[in-house]
């Protein structure tokens, strides 16, 4: 352990930058060697910050070197700079001057991905939130907001390709036959949106005409062997561009915007100023490598990173506190484009089906905080669903508060106000609530209280007078530094149907409706719905009208009306899940017990009933058949026995499968679909019931279900069926299972992608040697520690092998606590992130619990990155 551990920083102390920066101009020497930074910053004083005779202090990375600095073009004497650790500190300035700094970075050793470095033969940067700073010294911070130009200068043979924000304006060669590229981005940016790519790449050209009818140059950059999986990201890129014009009038402001895949990337991709960069993970797409959820993956996040040129770029963060302003509103408005390009349930399901999965548990965590935080040690470590999924959720509830008319009235306003500038989430709802009228002063507490509120609704009926009485009451955990909580606005979407599952007229509060939103504002509050003939089946929180836990007493039949007869089609998938949940419940406490197990037989009616639906939609179907995950039935235990709840659900799933193998069966042939591969809804929504019913068929182990399993593996067209069929053969433990393995690396070994979903099934393949095969993934020449995505895989796949994973012994947390302490300071951010499935100990069963703090204890003692450091102490607390 280190002797002084790092700090916190807290948005109390937020103070306005004192100096500014109004131009920024850098020059870069690319070199494989060193690569030499030059930057020229136009500074003054703030006039905003009082402060008439502070020091400058810059940020710096601790691997950046200072060749030489000047003021005003006057070299600086020693005496007049100092640098401490990764400030540089110059102790006197005028009011106005030019700071001219050259620095020497190496960006072929930088293995954090943060700043400057390699992927491949390129050099490419990751700049947000505090990369810049490890590429030159700079005010690093997102209230400062410079206008930049950027000199490339580089060998053409090698890198013909050399790219920054803005517009080319200039290009010419030096003296040493060298390129020298200029670009210029006029509008005013934070440097975390500053962006440089040099390679030798490939391009596809496009052309989108917008609204007001100017020609933007559209333009995909790849390394030339994957130029060909473009397309689809370009198209989806025109569907953003078109539907942010229709949906929020907002038009793209420069004349061209580019996107470049890398593949060495620590998340999924960035927006900075129109130069984009991605993962090529979350860029790339053909019918023969990609699956369908890749395909969606693709689309919605070439959106999210589109939409950020609005709701992050035009209008940014004042500091990282806020992040949650432009991450929640920008997921937010890629959920809605999402649903509107496909099924708008189907969109809703999966993405509340992820929030009460993995946000849920991230709130009832070590890690848990408000979506805007009230402090951190390393901000990388608040990319998190509360900030991104949560944020979405506050700024959806803000929609449904206001109506889709007042929210589009308070998007204009917000845009029109704040354009240019950096600001907070408070601005956001101020200008919400000033085109609205609607008072969100109570609602502001979504922001920061951290927490997953209860909401708990018991139910009267007065037969004399046709009303019906909802109780509602409403509470929040505690979470760490928030003991106590206060009531929050919660908007609850309900409707009332009769026991046929006609959907029923009430008034309340003199509105008469089949739908209505209640203001739950108070800890416990009633609500009188009158005009009712009989006691009805309440359809509450529709549309998951709020991110909260709801409890309410639902019978079987309940459940079952609502699953075939609800009007809101989130909730009858709802209803299924919780019909689910009560019988694995039950099943999970019997293997917990070591009892035999008992099924209760009503699951197997509503799914019947189901599958001979053939009027509902097959997607809506697919998703009502998927099971409760392992990792949501992990969430709603305390404590987690991950065994037991495996084989709760392996046995649900095998009995499901016996009672309806010949529905499975059928289903499973009459939603083949047959021709070319198509990514759309439809034919999305038929390869995912297919699938499906595979994969409860293939659980009967007859021998036709096998023999369809190895057939669909090896005459598929498309990955989807083609890595579904060898999913469900790994999972199923099908005799084939290892060939089929085999045979997929085979054929796939020059494609990267496929071969890091080849590693991530390998390493999910439950066996008593699963750490044995891991151990063997991590030394087979397809893997990479540099390379996030096989990280990524083979330490995500082995998180879900639960007999490996959590194995009696401790193997599988000594092996997770090793693979970080060898990350910690390669790359701090990858390390800490792949700390998470540790920051559950408390809630495991008590012999694992113990064996996973002890790992914990272990990376603890180490000399740990902030980012480590921060997750681990929090876990430890
Ligand atoms: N804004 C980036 C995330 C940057 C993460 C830095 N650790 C991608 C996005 O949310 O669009
Ligand atoms: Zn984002």
């Amino acid at each position: 352990m280190k002797e002084s551990q790092p700090s916190a920083i807290f948005l109390k102390d937020y103070t306005v930058p004192p100096f500014l920066i109004d131009k920024t101009e850098l020059t870069f020497e690319l070199d494989e060697a060193v690569t030499i930074v030059t930057s020229r910053l136009h500074m003054r004083r703030n006039p905003a910050s009082g402060k008439s005779t502070c020091p400058l202090v810059l940020d710096g990375g601790e691997e950046v070197k200072l060749v030489g600095v000047a003021m005003d073009d006057y070299p600086l004497p020693p005496e007049e700079y100092r640098i401490s650790e990764d400030k540089l500190i110059i102790t006197a300035t005028a009011d106005e001057f030019i700071l001219t700094c050259e620095t020497v970075i190496e960006p072929q050793n930088n293995t954090r991905l943060e700043g400057l470095y390699r992927s491949s033969s390129m050099f490419c940067t990751q700049c947000e939130a505090e990369g810049f700073r490890h590429i030159t010294y700079y005010l690093d911070r997102p209230d400062v907001m410079s206008v930049f130009t950027t000199t490339i200068i580089a060998d053409e043979a090698r890198y013909p390709v050399m790219l920054s924000n803005g517009n080319e304006v200039e290009r010419g060669k030096t003296d040493e036959g060298k390129t020298v590229v200029v670009w210029h981005d006029p509008f005013p940016k934070p440097a975390y949106l500053f962006a440089l790519v040099a390679g030798d790449l490939a391009v596809k050209n496009d052309v989108f005409t917008t609204q007001s009818k100017r020609d933007i140059k559209l333009q995909i950059f790849t390394e030339s062997h994957n130029i060909d999986k473009v397309d689809y990201a370009m198209e989806a890129l025109k569907r953003s561009m078109r539907w942010d014009e229709q949906v929020y009038g907002r038009e793209y402001d420069l004349d061209i915007f580019m996107i470049v895949a890398v593949d060495d990337f620590n998340m999924g991709a960035m927006e900075n100023k129109g130069l984009n960069i991605f993962n090529s993970s979350c860029l790339l797409a053909s019918p023969e490598t990609t699956t369908d959820d890749s395909y969606l993956r693709v689309e919605a996040i070439v959106a999210h990173e589109y939409f950020h040129n609005w709701s992050g770029n035009r209008v940014t963060c004042r500091d990282w506190f806020q992040l949650s302003l432009k991450e929640g509103f920008t997921v937010f408005r890629d959920q809605t484009f999402s649903a509107d390009m496909h099924s708008e349930t189907v969109k809703r399901v999966e993405d509340v089906s992820f929030l009460k999965t993995a946000q849920f548990a991230e709130d009832a965590g070590p890690m848990a905080h408000p979506v805007r935080p009230a402090s951190f040690i390393e901000i990388a470590n608040f990319y998190t669903l509360t900030v991104y999924e949560k944020g979405a959720e506050i700024v959806r509830m803000i929609h449904t508060l206001l109506g889709a008319e007042k929210f589009r009235a308070g998007s204009d306003l917000y845009f029109e106000r704040h354009d240019g500038q950096a600001v907070t989430c408070d601005d956001f709802l101020a200008a919400m609530e000033d085109a609205s009228g609607v008072d969100l002063a109570q609602f502001k507490r979504w922001y920061s209280q951290a927490g997953t509120p209860i909401v708990t609704v018991t139910d009267t009926f007065d037969e004399e007078t046709g009303t019906y009485r909802l109780t509602i009451t409403q509470d929040t955990p505690p979470t760490p530094a928030q003991p106590t909580k206060l009531p929050l606005h919660i908007p609850v979407r309900v409707g009332l149907l009769d026991k046929q599952g006609q959907a029923l007229s009430s008034e309340l509060n003199g509105t008469t409706s089949e739908e209505h939103v209640l203001q739950l504002t108070d800890s416990e509050q009633v609500f009188e719905f009158s005009g009712l003939s009989a006691c009805p089946v309440p359809s509450l929180l529709r549309g998951f009208s709020a991110p909260v836990k709801l409890r309410y007493d639902y019978s079987t039949s309940d459940l079952l009306l609502l699953m075939s007869a609800d009007a809101d089609g989130f909730n009858r998938w709802s209803a299924a899940q919780q019909l689910a949940v009560n019988e694995l419940s039950g099943l999970i406490k019997q293997a917990i017990d070591g009892q035999a197990f008992a099924l209760d037989s009503q699951l197997v009616e509503g799914f019947k009933v189901l599958l001979g639906d053939s009027s509902l939609d097959p997607a809506m179907v697919a998703l009502i058949l998927s099971l409760p995950s392992q990792a949501y039935l992990s969430e709603l235990a305390n404590p987690i026995y991950p065994a037991a709840i495996k084989e709760a659900r392996q046995y649900l799933k095998t009995q499901l499968a016996n009672a309806l193998r010949g529905d499975f069966e059928r289903v499973y042939h009459e939603h083949n679909v047959q021709g070319a591969y198509q990514a759309t809804a439809k034919d999305i929504a038929h390869r995912s019931l297919k699938n499906m019913a595979l994969s409860y068929w293939v659980e009967t182990k007859e021998a036709g279900a096998q023999q369809a399993v190895f057939e669909q593996f090896q005459s598929s067209n498309n990955m989807t069926d083609q890595f579904s069929a060898l999913s469900i053969a790994v999972t199923s433990q099908h005799d084939k299972a290892s060939e089929m393995l085999a045979a997929f690396y085979d054929q796939w070994q020059t494609e990267p992608l496929v071969v890091n979903k080849w590693l991530m099934l390998s390493a999910s393949q439950e066996s008593d040697h699963a750490l044995e095969t891991v151990k063997g993934l991590m030394a087979h020449p397809a893997f990479d520690l540099k390379n996030p995505n096989k990280v990524r895989s083979v330490l995500g796949g082995f998180g879900q092998n639960v007999a490996g994973f959590h194995k009696e012994d401790g193997s599988g947390y000594h092996f997770l606590a090793d693979q970080i302490i060898l990350l910690n300071k390669r790359n701090p951010q990858i390390a800490s992130r792949l700390c998470t499935p540790l920051t559950r100990w408390r809630k495991l069963q008590p012999e694992l619990s113990l064996k996973m703090k002890t790992e914990l204890e272990r990376i603890m003692s180490e000399d740990l990155s902030k980012d480590v450091y921060e997750v681990i102490s929090k876990s430890l607390a």
